[in-house]
């Protein structure tokens, strides 16, 4: 920085700024980071963000990037120009100093929203400093100022040039060959950024065009925010399907805020200061997260959707599924952390709750239904935290217990080799009964599990974590589950699920796949878990006998035979066949066919799991009458 005390001649304040921009020459990751890719692209993006500046100052509407034939970039903007009057203490054009002094664009007009520190803001100076040359054109006071540099040395004077009809400032630098290692601009690096300021300063324009290899775009959205919302869920099934948009000016801090839910888990926040893309967080997106718990368990309670006795949901389950966009935009931000991308104003904290809070909750009272959604969305969210964290619990005693600790339910197989060792899940005590005595037991172990208890549970996880049949198959299968399940301690690899072909085997056999699916996915994705085809029918003619495994199959089995003296068996449950028939007909190895469960597409995975975790009874319907689809044929 200079420092010119009383007394100092003009030329030594103007060796010190020629020393100030040779040392960024001299050390010019200092100042970009790097003198790579991110190097060379930081440079277009420091010119941008001052024409943003500009923007945010409420004088500019359009910025034009242009990466041109020749490798040079050029920036244009309808702001206000740079201040072309003499700067007061250097007696030569404000536009000159900024341009040769580091850290000098800030200094001129009281500018409101200019950003401070890091590496935003170090400075168009910077860019001339690294350019083997830059023009700039101002438009400003009727006429069009011009003026070149070289390698950060002044190479003209600035000179009118024309007459112009408005204000802006025109920007053309050509990157240093002597500094980068290589010149070669990244359209999937420019475009982005380009896009997110267009999201940010709603109503502003910005085209961007690159005359090397053509690709053009254009950017305006007069949603602003609350269409880069729109931009992040896009493909996601939300609620509601306009995001909720917020914006509210307090003390000169202008706030604007963008919520939209999905059915997925993830929480996608994404908060910025003046433009800025603050990652590590701050003031403004704790208020937000305070607010937003804050409101929505008071709206819940006012409502009577959360009971008296119902403990608050957590911000955690309020945040399940969310993608917001928390923006502001204040006089003097301060930015700290580790990469000084924490918003630091702590007034900012409390305008950010008012702000949210009372546009959020004016937005429920308008929108009850969305309302009604989002809060059940929470609930579901807190119940499913909950079952997790009693997952966690139970593998935590179940580690204290010995793990030759085998249920007495279990029959467990002779093998010890996972790899050759089958679980049957049975439905039901006495077709558990039947595959014990039917099955081969060096192989094949068994575990009943009760059906009844199941089916009353529906899909409440949590209580089903509370189930002693569900925790006898945890421990029998070995691998424990949540955070602590290890594939490696399986004890059986295929786990077949075998249900009596009813709507209650269908909905125990949805349950289970719904427990697997959420407590022990690496099961499902290893391959282990199966489903048992018992046959539907047999149909018997003198001695002649023969099990149908599908509907479609009866009419034609019943024509091939002459329909005559046939007699149909329809096997409503497992336990009407004696164990030489579920052996033959469903365990034996040699001729059984099994299905094994795929769930390839987490997507797919996470839509059926909240199908049936949802409240909809319709879908959870289809879903189990098309379980059969998410499985593949398997034949062993
Ligand atoms: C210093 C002071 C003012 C504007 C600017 C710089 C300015 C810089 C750039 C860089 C690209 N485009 C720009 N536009 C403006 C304030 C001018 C005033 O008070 O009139």
């Amino acid at each position: 920085m200079e420092n010119i005390k009383p007394g100092d001649d003009y030329s030594a304040a103007h060796i010190q700024v020629l020393e100030g921009l040779e040392a960024v020459r001299r050390r010019p990751g200092m100042y970009i980071g790097s003198t790579g890719s991110r190097g060379l692209h930081h440079l277009i993006f420091e010119v941008v963000d001052n024409s943003i500046d500009e923007v945010l100052a409420g004088y500019c509407t359009q910025v034009k990037v242009f990466i041109n034939k020749d490798n040079s970039i050029t920036v244009i903007d309808d702001g206000r120009g740079i201040p072309v009057e003499d700067h007061p203490q250097q007696n030569r054009p404000a536009v000159e100093v900024v341009l040769t002094t580091l850290h000098a664009g800030g200094k001129f007009g009281g500018d409101s929203y200019k950003v401070a520190g890091g590496l935003h803001g170090v400075g168009v100076s910077v860019v001339n400093a690294l350019s083997k040359w830059l023009e700039v054109e101002v438009n400003r006071n009727g006429n069009i100022y011009h003026q070149r540099f070289e390698r950060g040395n002044k190479a003209t004077e600035l000179k009118i040039k024309g007459q112009a009809k408005r204000n802006g400032t025109k920007i053309t630098f050509l990157p240093d060959y002597e500094i980068f290692e290589k010149i070669e601009y990244d359209n999937n690096i420019i475009v982005p950024r380009l896009r997110e300021m267009a999201f940010l300063n709603k109503g502003t324009k910005i085209i961007y065009k690159n005359y090397r290899d053509n690709h053009e775009e254009q950017f305006y959205f007069e949603g602003g925010i609350a269409q880069f919302v729109l931009f992040i869920n896009q493909g996601k099934e939300v609620t509601p399907k306009k995001p909720i948009y917020i914006e509210r000016e307090i003390n000169g801090c202008q706030v604007e805020l963008a919520v939209q839910y999905h059915t997925g888990y993830n929480e996608t926040i994404y908060s910025y200061a003046n433009n800025i893309h603050t990652e590590e967080g701050g003031t403004h997106e704790h208020g937000f997260k305070v607010a937003l718990t804050r409101l929505i368990n008071d709206y819940a309670r006012k409502t009577g959707v959360l009971k008296d006795n119902q403990s608050n949901l957590t911000g955690e389950d309020i945040r399940e599924g969310i993608s917001a966009i928390i923006s502001v935009k204040l006089l003097e931000p301060q930015f700290e952390g580790q990469t000084k991308t924490k918003l630091g104003n702590s007034e900012v904290r409390s305008i950010v709750d008012s702000v949210c809070y009372e546009g959020f909750v004016r937005y429920l009272e308008e929108n009850p239904s969305t309302a009604r959604k989002i809060i059940e969305k929470a609930i579901r969210a807190s119940r499913a935290r909950e079952a997790a964290r009693k997952a966690r619990e139970l593998t935590r005693r179940k580690n204290a217990l010995e793990f030759s600790n085998l249920p007495g339910k279990l029959a467990d197989c002779s093998s010890k080799d996972p790899g050759e060792s089958e679980l049957f899940l049975v439905e039901g005590d006495s077709a558990g009964g039947s595959a014990k005595q039917g099955r081969d037991r060096r192989c094949q172990a068994i575990l009943p599990l009760k059906g009844k208890i199941l089916n009353v549970e529906k899909a409440r996880l949590d209580r089903i974590l509370g189930n002693d049949e569900i925790r006898t198959m945890i421990t029998a299968i070995g691998t424990g589950i949540g955070e602590d399940f290890s594939i490696e301690r399986a004890r059986y690899q295929k786990i077949i699920i075998m249900t009596d072909a009813d709507v209650d085997g269908s909905h125990i056999r949805v349950l289970l796949l719904t427990f697997f699916y959420r407590f022990m996915k690496d099961l499902i994705e290893s391959g282990f878990i199966y489903i048992a085809q018992p046959p539907l029918y047999k149909i018997k003619k003198g001695k002649q006998e023969r099990y149908l495994y599908r509907d479609e199959e009866l009419e034609s089995a019943m024509d091939q035979w002459k329909r005559e003296g046939i007699q149909v068996q329809r096997y409503k449950g497992l336990g009407e066949m004696n164990p030489d028939q579920l052996w033959e007909t469903t365990m034996n190895t040699e001729t059984r066919t099994i299905k094994r469960v795929e769930l390839t597409d987490v997507i797919e995975a996470d839509m059926i799991f909240s199908i049936l975790m949802g409240d909809k009874v319709e879908p959870r319907r289809q879903f189990i009458e098309e379980n059969a689809g998410q499985v593949k044929n398997l034949d062993i």
